[in-house]
């Protein structure tokens, strides 16, 4: 239970600004009252999230969704509020020119606006002080023959290396894969494997992203996990919840059995800890639930997940897998996971000098209602617009 409690507190879970702001589906983006005004305002709320848990210290941002004129000047009012800025997401996916593609685009002149801004994107890191890029494409076909696929492989590749040329030493391109949509004939970056071996051309810096809405359903993720930790090219992920696509609902809402798996791949590893390199992000958003509660609930369950991944005992686990107990084997893992860990993590808080329950505290600490006084005319995320 402590060596759990010791991890837990090192454990940090990235806030995504865009959960934020306002969004919806294709269908409506519902305005909520109090959300964001701007990119300072989204860094005041997810600094809420992280007052109230203590674990979503840093918040990764999404250009152009959060452009303002002084990076430094974002970055240091982020510090202000207690948090820092992670991640930079880029964005190819909004402008008119990108409608069939951007890096992978058959036309070199909207390939060279899509790099322009990718290249932008690490510009801001250098201001911001962020270690990683994180790299989702669109990108893709709708009809056979609509364009050549290897083509179109070779174009990424090439935009890719040129992206990764520029980066600082401490800085890493992470790639997410994404099976499909908006494309719905063939997705350049689709899975896993085609993200895995653009990152081995590019270099150590280049890691997977995995979006754990991002699969055909059924498909078992914490294979995944286990085969890029091993190679060393599990970058981070993106957490979420779907029933059916990509869904973004609250992590560990939708299947908390499959996010306990993933982590028990990663605490088997001790790849939990920020020294492990890997980014644990949120990647979510909140269309019809209020936004920071939905955010603060994320992280509490991943850290539910974490907590009964690492009170899995590893010896009796081993021993059963070694004389082919297969039963048994089994049964210590479902030991961990119906295990209740919610005093543990109260405990945890409380050494923390948090609240026990952050949920109720962030509900009594008044800020919901200040926000909905004293903003009017919240963003809307990115989503829909
Ligand atoms: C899109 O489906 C991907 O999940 C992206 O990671 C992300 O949602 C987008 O980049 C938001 O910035
Ligand atoms: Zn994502
Ligand atoms: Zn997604």
């Amino acid at each position: 239970m402590e060596s759990a409690k010791q991890v837990l507190a090192s454990q940090n879970i990235e806030t995504p600004s865009w959960a934020f702001g306002n969004s919806g589906t294709r269908f409506k983006v519902f305005a909520q009252q109090g959300v964001p005004r701007d990119p300072f305002e989204k860094l005041a709320d997810a600094a809420q999230v992280h007052r109230f848990t203590g674990t979503a210290g840093s918040v990764a941002l999404h250009i152009p969704w959060d452009k303002v004129e002084d990076y430094a000047a974002l970055a240091a009012h982020a510090a202000e509020q207690g948090v820092r800025i992670g991640t930079i997401n880029s964005n190819t996916f909004q402008d008119d020119d990108f409608m069939l593609g951007s890096v992978c685009h058959p036309d070199p002149g909207v390939r060279r606006k899509a790099t322009d801004h990718l290249l932008e994107c690490v510009d801001i890191m250098d201001a911001t002080g962020s270690a990683d890029l994180k790299l989702w494409f669109a990108d893709g076909t709708n009809y056979p023959g609509q364009d050549s696929i290897a083509d179109r492989q070779d174009r990424l590749a090439e935009v890719l290396s040129e992206v990764y040329g520029r980066l600082g030493e401490d800085q890493r391109l992470l790639l997410e894969y994404k099976l499909f949509e908006p494309s719905f004939y063939h997705t350049d970056v689709p899975d896993w494997g085609t993200a895995y071996a653009h990152c081995t051309e590019l270099g150590p810096k280049a890691q997977v992203v995995i979006d754990t809405g991002h699969h055909a359903p059924g498909t078992n993720i914490e294979f995944i996990v286990a085969f890029l930790l091993r190679q060393g090219r599990l970058g981070g992920f993106d957490f979420n919840s779907r029933f059916y696509a990509d869904d973004d609902l609250m992590v560990g809402s939708a299947d908390p059995f499959q996010l306990f798996r993933i982590l028990h791949e990663l605490a088997l590893r001790e790849a939990i800890g920020p020294s492990s390199g890997i980014a644990y992000m949120l990647d979510q958003c909140h269309n019809i639930e209020p936004k920071i509660p939905a955010v603060i609930r994320s992280v509490m369950n991943v850290q539910e997940a974490t907590a009964k991944a690492l009170l899995v005992d590893r010896a009796a686990l081993e021993a059963a897998q070694t004389s082919g107990d297969v039963l048994g084997a089994n049964a210590v893992l479902m030991d961990a996971y119906n295990t209740d860990v919610r005093a543990l993590l109260s405990d945890l808080r409380v050494e923390q000098g948090l609240d026990p329950d952050p949920m109720a505290a962030y509900a009594a600490s008044g800020y919901a209602d200040d926000i909905k006084s004293n903003r009017q005319g919240g963003q809307a995320a990115g989503w829909g617009a």
